[in-house]
């Protein structure tokens, strides 16, 4: 059996019903044979980032095991959205579910395709924030994260679950596309 890597997932979205979507992928992470998800953090409403007329996004952060390589990885996650619909636009616009590969082990990964740490990691307080919980001393490039989030605007980011097991729950309301 191959090692087992502890990776970071970012997840978010700001259409349809993010959270539903999440939720979905999560599951289908965990139940996949080649890992399990280890803990999520609660669930964020953050103000976009990028691109900031748009509606604001709900954002987590998940802590997987997986026994996947960095790229099989990357293809699982793509294949989640593409199951969930996600309606690939303008960059940074409104999306169903985006799902990033955060951190993979200690590996430094720059590929056509796939990059890791994700390159945009220590400038967004989307990810940061949700990391923090579940990982508060999880170091970036040599950096811890609460310093790094002091340089950030975390404001009008607003925490709407009580914990990270919202996502165990099927949620009410309609899938994108369902
Ligand atoms: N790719 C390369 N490295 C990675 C990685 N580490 N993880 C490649 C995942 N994918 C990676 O992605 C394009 C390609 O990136 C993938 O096919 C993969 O091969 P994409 O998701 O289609 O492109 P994108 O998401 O439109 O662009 P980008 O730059 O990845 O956008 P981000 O960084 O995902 O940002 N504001 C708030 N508040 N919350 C958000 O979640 N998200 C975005 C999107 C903008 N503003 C936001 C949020
Ligand atoms: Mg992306």
């Amino acid at each position: 059996m191959a090692d087992r890597v502890t990776a970071f997932l970012g997840l978010g979205g700001n259409i349809g019903d993010p959270a539903a979507a999440m939720g979905v992928a999560l599951r289908a992470v965990d139940a996949d044979p080649s890992g399990s998800v280890v803990s999520v953090s609660s669930l964020y409403r953050t103000p976009p980032w990028g691109k900031t007329d748009q509606p604001a996004f709900l954002n987590a952060v998940a802590r997987i095991e997986t026994t996947l390589s960095p790229q099989d990885l990357l293809s699982l996650c793509l294949a989640e959205e593409r199951l969930l619909k996600r309606v690939r636009r303008e960059r940074w616009g409104p999306r169903t579910i985006d799902i990033d590969i955060l951190l993979y082990g200690d590996r430094t990964i720059d590929e056509d395709g796939l990059t890791v740490p994700h390159p945009r990691l220590a400038e967004r307080a989307f990810v940061l924030v949700p990391l923090a919980e579940i990982a508060p001393r999880m170091e970036i490039g040599g950096r811890r994260i609460d310093a790094l989030l002091r340089e950030l605007d975390g404001s009008g980011i607003e925490r709407v679950t009580n914990d990270g097991n919202w996502w165990r729950l099927p949620t009410e309301g309609t899938l994108p596309g369902s």
